[in-house]
């Protein structure tokens, strides 16, 4: 429980406060009713979610790589034709006929992808476990395994399911108090897609295999006229301890055992986005034989020590909880939270977000989608994929600052993917160099504009992403994590050079055509009308020209881009024209209202309190807007947040507190964070889009948290930049700082206590913080330069840890 991992890896035995485990378990009295309650264990490519029924228990299944369709390409050629036509209808202000003509020629074909489907329900009767009491189900997070309890006639039955990185199976532990007590049926049953296709493509089979093994085996559905090329296998074996095993066609019955293992393999026969050549009967053996001679406790063990490997690196205490919080189920304290405080649930929040991110995606996997792996629909919405406008993003937002960097691998590595096949992509459409992403993506990486024009013309998708990228090196500040992606960038900063156009009435560099996403400007005459792609009566047009986000990140980009190549000798023809190009960009406006203007012209929004944040991306995510070096856009983006409100998709509250940490702002920080767990969450703490679970809600709250509690995007470690009152007291270990930092802090009423900080190279350590004094290390002064009244710098030795003293 106490994340000595952590405190280990420094060197380090744990400061006396942090001793104590921080509650680090999600816990119900009453089984899941729904899927949506039910509770998530991953190990990045295989999902579980556990209702913890006790007579039918449902165990829904999933596997990352199982999507509708096949490899396919939605590349239009030529498409780029269109283009100075719809410049020009842009510029000249008749945007229904730019947009129009957009959906005509530059949409892709299909234009719409594929989703992510559900593998299959392990689905589990105990009969006469109707009559349990004494019932309990909870989410361990430390262990990630999730159990259930409960007593049938004075017995105890406990059920654990895990899912393991290492062994790469499913794991379901039944087991009793009392000999011979466990007695039930398996079935391991497959999902159709019923709508999605108005013809049956896809199919599945459910086979008994004796002695003690059930099989599902089946194949993906088409979709849009794209083949279901996937074939995927499912295997699951009971290991009984004593009683007996029968398996019939189709189902495995255990009678009076002591205990069952459960033991799940599945695979598909995906390769990568090109290739589904692999053989999903041969993966599920070998996973099989692997385990085969591996007990249930030598199981657990390996799965809890890797686990902890990444989870026990940041610790977290916020404040005293609710007296009571440890005796109120997590559903009920979301409720009480909306009432009085529970900072000790926030901190849970933090951690399920780490925990998540853990489960979903792991080096060697996909990137975690809009549910991570876990979906339960054939028709999830939206496809259960890749957005790119912000939710993509967004779920990698916590993984630097919670000492998860490596986790951002499989985002790498989508990336790389989407940009070989993008290059085709931004030839055909764009007529450019390098490689474009728009707004979507999907397990076969499609890059052209998707769904309609209002959604996918928008060309800087790619761009946002290699912000993302470009994070891991400014936290590692190590020179491999730049060399791996520096192609990436400078073909991206190709793409964006190349598309830029000349505004014709401002003379600034501008996309076109581009969206705010997905926002509806109020020019004149905007209004509902029926769109031709879509084939549906939508709100408004979003399509315009050099929108502030698109400005935004292209200047991030293209200062990225320099920053390297000059660092690694590189494309000096090319920076030279990114340092040309830069300063035409068009710039940030402050419109009639004092807001950080969404559009190059001064509309309002039909939507005012619209869920996206675009313009306020150069402030969170981007760095150029803060309250020291841009007090006036800083200020101006507080109006634009004020003018959002509050509500939206649980990943808006998101942004909105990060979005206000950055503003340092700590109570409305912490009121948005409130909002969205007693709002926009379900029960077993997942954030909330439409009716589903999305989890960048959840990932870009745990990166909020953070950033209310170290900043270190202005070349500074900045301490407790937006801590609220209700968190007065408390302590992290293992929070990451670029640069290379790992930081630990203990604060009361509101001070920091004590600063503990390492590099993990030679570098000048930045610190600002209220009250600082000085720095020491081994007992010992360290030589440091005062650069502001509450910042100091010195250098830091790579391994030193150092203690920052403070006037008390
Ligand atoms: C974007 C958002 C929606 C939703 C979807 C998955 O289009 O505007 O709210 O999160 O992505």
């Amino acid at each position: 429980m106490i994340p000595l991992l952590a405190l280990l890896q420094l060197g380090q035995s744990p400061p006396p406060s942090l001793r104590a485990a921080p509650d680090l378990r999600l816990w119900y009295r009453q089984p899941a009713e729904q899927w949506n309650q039910a509770l998530p264990v991953g190990n990045g490519r295989l999902g579980a979610m556990v209702f913890g029924r006790t007579d039918h228990e449902t165990i829904q299944l999933n596997e990352e790589t199982l999507w509708s369709g096949g490899p396919y390409d939605p590349v239009v050629p030529g498409a780029y034709r269109a283009l100075p036509e719809i410049r020009r209808l842009l510029f000249n202000g008749d945007i229904p006929a730019a947009h129009d003509l957009f959906g005509r020629s530059m949409m892709g074909l299909p234009y719409e992808q594929m989703k992510y489907q559900p593998l299959g329900n392990l689905r589990l009767s105990f009969p006469g476990h109707e009559r349990a009491t004494a019932y309990r189900r909870e989410l361990d997070l430390d262990a990630a395994v999730a159990r259930v309890e409960y007593t049938v006639d004075g017995t105890r039955f406990v059920r654990e399911t895990f899912s393991s990185a290492p062994d790469q199976v499913i794991v379901i532990r039944i087991s009793a108090d009392r000999p011979s007590a466990v007695s039930f049926t398996a079935a391991l049953e497959g999902v159709r897609n019923q709508t999605h296709s108005n013809y049956g493509t896809d199919y599945f089979r459910m086979d008994g295999v004796t002695p003690n093994m059930l099989r599902l085996t089946g194949k993906s559905s088409d979709h849009l006229g794209v083949a279901g090329r996937l074939r995927y296998q499912a295997d699951l074996v009971a290991r009984a301890e004593g009683g007996s095993v029968v398996v019939d066609r189709r189902t495995l019955t255990v009678d009076h055992a002591d205990a069952v293992t459960l033991v799940l393999a599945a695979a598909t026969n995906f390769v990568n986005y090109h290739d589904v050549s692999g053989d999903p009967a041969a993966r599920v053996a070998r996973v099989l034989a692997q385990v085969a001679a591996r007990s249930y406790e030598e199981l657990r063990q390996a799965h809890e020590a890797e686990h902890q490997q990444w989870f026990h690196r940041v610790a977290l205490r916020l404040g005293s909880s609710l007296p009571e919080a440890d005796t109120l189920p997590t559903d009920l304290r979301i409720k009480r939270f909306a009432a009085a405080p529970d900072p000790g649930l926030l901190a849970l929040y933090y951690q399920f977000g780490r925990y998540l991110l853990i489960a979903s995606s792991r080096p060697g996997t996909q990137a975690a989608n809009l549910q991570g792996i876990w979906n339960e629909d054939s028709n999830p919405w939206w496809d259960s994929k890749y957005t790119v406008n912000i939710n993509l993003p967004m779920t990698y937002w916590p993984a630097e600052s919670g000492n998860l960097a490596e986790l951002v691998g499989p985002l790498e590595q989508l990336v790389s993917e989407v940009a070989e096949v993008g290059t085709r992509t931004a030839r055909e459409h764009w007529g450019a160099r390098g490689w474009v992403l728009h707004q979507n993506t999907d397990l076969w990486r499609s890059t052209t504009p998707m769904d309609g024009p209002s959604w996918g013309a928008w060309p800087v998708g790619g761009a946002w992403l290699m912000t993302n990228l470009y994070e891991r090196y400014r936290f590692s500040g190590d020179r491999a994590d730049l060399e791996r992606i520096y192609p990436l960038l400078r073909d991206q900063t190709r793409f964006l050079l190349d598309i830029l156009v000349i505004d014709p009435r401002r003379g600034w560099l501008v996309t076109a055509p581009s969206n705010s996403p997905e926002n509806f400007p109020g020019w004149p005459g905007n209004g509902p009308f029926f769109d031709e792609v879509s084939g549906a009566e939508l709100q408004a047009r979003t399509m315009t020209a050099g929108p502030t986000m698109d400005m935004q990140i292209i200047r991030e980009v293209f200062a990225e881009f320099d920053e390297a190549a000059t660092g690694l000798h590189r494309d000096s023809a090319l920076v030279a024209d990114v340092r040309a190009a830069r300063p035409r960009l068009a710039p940030n406006q402050i419109g009639k209202h004092g807001q950080l203007q969404e559009w190059l012209d001064d509309w309002d929004e039909i939507e005012p309190d619209h869920r996206h944040l675009s313009p306020l991306w150069g402030l969170s995510p981007g760095r150029e807007i803060t309250p020291e070096s841009s007090p006036a856009f800083a200020a101006a983006a507080a109006v634009t947040l004020t003018r959002r409100g509050t509500g939206g998709c649980g990943w808006s509250y998101s942004w909105k507190a990060g979005l206000r940490a950055r503003l340092y702002d700590g109570q409305a920080a912490l009121d948005q964070l409130r909002a969205l767990l007693t709002r926009s969450s379900l029960p077993n703490l997942f954030s909330l889009c439409g009716r589903a679970l999305q989890v960048d809600g959840n990932f870009g709250a745990t990166a909020a948290m953070a950033e209310m509690l170290l900043q270190s995007h202005q070349e500074q470690i900045h301490l407790l930049p937006a801590l609220p009152a209700e968190w007065a007291t408390g302590s992290v270990v293992g929070l990451r700082a670029r640069g290379g930092f790992t930081v630990d802090l203990r604060w009361a009423e509101g001070r920091l206590t004590e600063v503990q900080l390492q590099a993990s190279q030679r570098r000048r350590a930045v610190v600002r913080a209220g009250g600082v004094t000085g720095v020491t290390a081994g007992g010992r002064r360290v030589r440091f330069q005062r650069v502001g009244p509450d910042t100091i710098a010195f250098p830091a030795e790579t391994g030193v840890r150092y203690r920052i003293e403070f006037r008390h």
